[in-house]
């Protein structure tokens, strides 16, 4: 039967904002969870991921789970591995006690934000291109999509990984016209990957149909999504403010952009 009822971890972020205003229309009951107080949301569970018996009473009954809860952005590696690492670890395995078959895990591009850039006329990036994650932040996904493997081979709870690009309102930046998704295309992939029938562990990129696309999205259109928007409406004006991406700048010539050379805000 298809999922009604989802978790929806990070309710409170920018993401979860976006997907409560729009998985609605599809048909489901969102419960909601986040370490911040959810606005015009009383019912909303105010929690943190280490907090393993909140996350066993908020899993209790759901149909899947939506996870979009963590830290977004490159933190100190101790805070990724507090709510990132150990806070998803902590979602799988009140999941796998509570019997959810499903987890919808928003991984990121990060995972692979160190590979080129394809150039105009290359091929797009594969789903299965070797992961180079470009902060703690990128390895953290990283860890989320191999603890889906596990618990998918070794206890059959299935994951959707969506390696999102960028999921805002409106590209903002040139890169994004590469890798952005509309949140109307984040509700359309996300119901997919909630409704698709035997994921397993399945791995895809979270984009719009961007005209300057760099990965494919051949792993997601199987999942039923078929996306709707395009950013290239956004280039002219994008490009006019900005210039044209320039390849020998590292933050320009990789996926993961600007990740790839912030400066370190750890100590070494
Ligand atoms: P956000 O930072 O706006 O929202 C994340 C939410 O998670 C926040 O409301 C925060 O309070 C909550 N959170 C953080 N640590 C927590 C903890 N320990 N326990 C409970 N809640 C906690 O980020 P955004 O943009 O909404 O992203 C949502 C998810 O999607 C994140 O996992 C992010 O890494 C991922 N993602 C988002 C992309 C985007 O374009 N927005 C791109 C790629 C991945
Ligand atoms: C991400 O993973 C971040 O969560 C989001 O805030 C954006 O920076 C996005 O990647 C991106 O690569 O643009």
């Amino acid at each position: 039967p298809a999922p009604r009822t989802i978790l929806l971890t990070g309710a409170a972020g920018g993401l979860g904002t976006l997907m409560r205003s729009l998985l609605p229309e599809y048909g489901y009951t969102l419960r909601l969870f986040d370490v911040r107080p959810v606005e015009d949301a009383p019912d909303a569970i105010t929690a943190d991921l280490t907090d393993t018996e909140a996350l066993r009473e908020a899993v209790r009954g759901v149909d899947a789970v939506l996870h979009l809860a963590g830290i977004s952005l490159e933190a100190p590696f101790e805070k990724i591995l507090r709510s990132n690492i150990e806070g998803t670890y902590n979602l799988y395995e009140a999941a796998r006690r509570e019997g959810v078959p499903r987890i919808v895990f928003a991984s990121s591009n990060h995972v692979v934000g160190f590979t080129p850039a394809p150039r105009a006329g290359e091929p797009p990036i594969p789903i299965d291109t070797p992961r180079r994650p470009d902060t703690f932040y990128g390895l953290s996904k990283s860890f989320g999509e191999d603890l889906a493997q596990l618990y998918w081979d070794r206890h059959g709870l299935e994951t959707v990984s969506v390696r999102i690009g960028s999921c805002f309102p409106e590209p903002t930046s040139v890169r994004m016209l590469s890798v952005w998704m509309s949140p109307a295309d984040g509700a359309r992939l996300f119901h997919a990957a909630l409704t698709a029938e035997e994921v397993g562990h399945t791995v895809v990129y979270g984009s719009s149909a961007n005209t300057r696309l760099w990965w494919d999205l051949t792993t997601a259109r199987a999942l039923g999504y078929e996306p709707q928007d395009d950013s290239e409406p956004y280039a002219g004006k994008l490009i006019a403010e900005q210039g044209e991406l320039d390849p020998e700048n590292p933050a320009h010539a990789r996926l993961g952009g600007h990740f790839v050379n912030d400066p370190p805000i750890w100590p070494y």
